[in-house]
């Protein structure tokens, strides 16, 4: 028995990662931001740290299986973490490891192929998701990444808009610019592609850009790049099988997802060994694709919901009930501004479910909801 699971332990370790060489289009150090508060923790870091001079500033570009490929303003190389990483503060929580997009103080000695990452310095931003069936699992999606590309296929049936209306939720809760963006539009008649472009607009307001997009004919790829500015960063977030690959791909002019990146369409979103891959745009800044997500689970993310539908949010506060549902109650202040026209119906039809699904999963704290 013990033989078989030293057998498995050692197939396991024997995990081939894409090799540097063959890896296109990675984002180089100058293309990345670095702010005040990341510069000055690494020089307090590089005060207190032995060995100072083999210690660099670098970002992690790629996340192979876990295993992260950091960039410094000199290198490309794999790292591991630090042992006494994931302990840090005497927590395992994994929002402590390196996430893709992290600015990371990394130890390289002389003559090693792979670095050593110490510290995580400050996130600018962090894009999180919860998963598992417990509050205490959290997963960084990316950091410090300026925009969300919250992708949604065209011409597939109906088009999410509970899906849309969660991925704004999650990404203003971060504090992040979503942008929608419609993908295979070549797939949709012009009456659908009406229909669905005017709900998502209704949906999502004047404040959010909404993108129609094609990678078969080439149609809205340059609005995507206009929404990733030099110098700043984004992340591709959509099911598996929307298209986020494809459209990255048509960015950059090139299959350059081609290595070793197998597109897995895991309905039950099993997805436990990932890739998560930063590339470099021509002309414009970083995107980072992730496998697809199916489960966006909401906890907690009340400031998300009030930043994302402002408007009702703060109808809300009128409510005559303060733990009003805002569906049969008297004295509801909510439907009265929707009555009076000042908001549509799809906003108000996604609020109502986002913030029920908040009530629920406050109260069973069973975040593990499939949408
Ligand atoms: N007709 C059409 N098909 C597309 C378009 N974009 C992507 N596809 C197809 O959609 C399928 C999935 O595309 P991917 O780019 O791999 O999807 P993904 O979102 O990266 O999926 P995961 O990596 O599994 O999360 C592929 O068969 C693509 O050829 C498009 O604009 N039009
Ligand atoms: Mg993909
Ligand atoms: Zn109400």
């Amino acid at each position: 028995m013990a033989k078989r699971v030293n057998r498995r332990a050692n197939r396991q370790q024997k995990i081939t990662l894409p090799s540097i060489d063959a890896l296109h289009d990675l984002p180089a150090f100058s293309d990345l931001r670095l702010d005040d508060a990341q510069r000055t923790a690494f020089d307090v870091f590089l005060d207190g740290a032995e060995n100072a001079d083999e210690m660099s500033l670098g970002f992690v570009v790629r996340l192979d299986r876990g295993y992260p490929l950091v960039v410094t303003e000199s290198d490309v190389f794999r790292a591991e973490h630090s042992v006494s990483f994931a302990k840090q503060d005497g927590e395992k929580d994994e929002g402590l490891l390196p996430a893709v997009g992290d600015c990371v103080a990394v130890r390289r000695a002389p003559g090693h192929d792979m670095g050593v990452i110490e510290r995580v310095l400050p996130r600018r931003t962090s894009f999180e998701r919860w998963r598992g069936r417990s509050r205490g699992e959290r997963q960084v999606l990316a950091a410090n990444v300026d925009t969300i590309l919250v992708v949604q296929p065209l011409g597939g049936g109906e088009l999410l808009l509970g899906r849309v209306a969660r991925s704004l939720v999650l990404a203003r809760d971060c504090g992040l610019e979503p942008v929608v963006v419609l993908t295979k539009a070549d797939r949709a008649d012009d009456g659908a592609l009406e229909r669905d472009l005017g709900s998502v607009r209704r949906l999502v307001g004047d404040g959010v850009r909404v993108v129609v997009t094609s990678s078969a004919t080439g149609a809205g790829i340059e609005a995507v790049r206009d929404c990733v500015a030099p110098r700043t960063s984004a992340m591709i977030l959509g099911e598996s099988g929307a298209g986020k690959s494809t459209l990255l791909n048509a960015l950059l002019g090139h299959e350059a997802l081609a290595t070793g990146e197998v597109r897995e369409r895991d309905d039950a979103g099993r997805h436990t060994t990932v890739s998560r891959v930063m590339v470099s745009l021509p002309g414009a800044g970083v995107i980072v694709d992730v496998p697809g997500l199916r489960s966006l689970p909401l906890v907690g993310h009340e400031r998300g919901l009030a930043r994302a539908f402002p408007e009702i949010a703060e109808a809300a506060l009128e409510c005559r009930f303060n733990d009003c549902t805002h569906t049969h109650e008297p004295g509801c202040a909510v439907r009265d501004h929707f009555e009076q026209g000042a908001f549509s119906e799809e906003r108000l039809r996604c609020y109502l479910s986002l913030a029920r699904e908040m009530r629920e999963s406050a109260r069973t704290l069973d975040p593990d909801v499939v949408i």
